[in-house]
């Protein structure tokens, strides 16, 4: 037990709104554990930051989020601000700098909660995804030549490193080794349309697969990979993908079961050099901002993913249980799982869980 020293940054849209009920659990949880206890910095970057300064967050954030040991994130995005500003003005600077190159996406159909697939029983969808965060197709670099002219001319360059590839694809068979569920690593390819990335992709997955004899594997194209999460998610356990099909499968695997409200991420930094940043698979969701129904149990089991990294796995089990209660239980439920409770209710109703359940 310690004190963990978090940095926050509730960021857009509902943002702050999901972020404050991830607090209250974590307060919850300092609360009844003796000798646990949670110090904040709150940084208020973002896009009202940006409107102010001109920038999504200050020259030197990173550094000053560098003492912490973990991040806690909310949303980015506005709907008065192009999505590559605020994206690369903020998250994709913490993920590159602090070389968070494994994001985990776990996917679980809970019992309570209603598939939109017909048939789908609670567990029957259980996977999680791996994906390449700092690289692959989000890397910036590219140009735009001759911009308004008929010569424009554009190019956005895909970047796949031997560390960074294999640093994604060992995290998955580890995890799948660990995780001792249906014991099988799909990877997601398009090496037939991309013949330097994809090809050199499939090569790295095979060499190291090869040190996990044990593991099923399997290689799937990605448009095959979307079509068997929708018709047969029952049959993944780990997933590692690219940035780009990382970032698109899991939504995919959120909505399947049942509401991308549901959706946690981890962007793990493995080394411990750096602080690792959680936060939930959803933006800042203009739709619903400031109606206080926005689904804050993508945040709370985020913050469940920071406890166990942090090192505190009884407390992250408790929350994950706690989640597990609210949805089973289903009575308070936010409008995108078909309730008509508050976000504010919801994050009270985890916390009761955590003493009650
Ligand atoms: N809570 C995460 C968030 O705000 N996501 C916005 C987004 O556009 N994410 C894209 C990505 O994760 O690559």
């Amino acid at each position: 037990m310690a004190e963990y020293k978090l940095a926050v940054i509730p960021g857009d849209g509902v943002g702050p709104e999901v972020v404050a009920e991830g607090r209250k659990v974590l307060d919850a949880l300092a609360a009844d554990t003796p000798g646990l206890s949670f110090r904040y910095t709150e940084f208020p970057w973002g896009s009202d930051y940006y409107r102010e300064t001109g920038a999504l967050m200050p020259e030197d954030g990173l550094e000053l989020l560098s003492p912490s040991d973990a991040i806690l994130f909310g949303a980015v995005g506005d709907p008065d601000i192009p999505d590559h500003v605020t994206l690369h003005g903020l998250l994709l600077p913490m993920r590159r700098g602090f070389d968070q190159g494994v994001c985990i996406r776990p996917a679980y159909l809970y019992p309570g909660v209603t598939s939109p697939l017909t048939g789908k029983r609670a567990g029957d969808i259980d996977m999680v995804i791996f994906r390449e965060n700092t690289e692959g197709e989000y890397a910036p670099v590219g140009g735009r030549l001759y911009p308004g002219t008929p010569h424009e001319t554009v190019i956005q360059s895909n970047v796949f490193t031997r560390r960074g590839t294999e640093r994604i694809i060992r995290a998955a068979f580890e995890n799948c080794v660990r995780r001792n569920k249906k014991n099988k690593v799909t990877s997601v390819t398009k090496s037939n349309a991309q013949a330097f990335g994809m090809v050199f992709w499939d090569e790295v997955f095979q060499d190291v697969a090869a040190e996990y004899p044990q593991v099923e594997t399997e290689s799937l194209l990605v448009d095959r990979a979307c079509m068997d999460f929708v018709r047969w998610p029952e049959s993944f356990d780990v997933v590692v993908a690219s940035n780009l099909f990382g970032d698109i499968l899991s939504d995919i695997a959120a909505v399947v079961t049942g509401s991308m409200g549901l959706a946690p991420s981890a962007n793990i930094n493995p080394e411990r050099q750096h602080p690792s940043m959680f936060e939930p698979v959803h933006g800042a969701a203009f739709d619903i901002v400031g109606r206080g129904i926005a689904n804050p149990l993508a945040t709370i089991s985020a913050v469940a993913m920071m406890l166990d990294h942090l090192g505190e796995p009884e407390a992250a089990l408790r929350v994950d249980a706690a989640v597990a209660l609210c949805l089973q239980e289903g009575q308070v439920l936010t409008p995108d799982l078909g309730g008509e409770a508050t976000t504010v209710q919801v994050g009270d109703l985890v916390v009761h869980m955590l003493s009650h359940g």
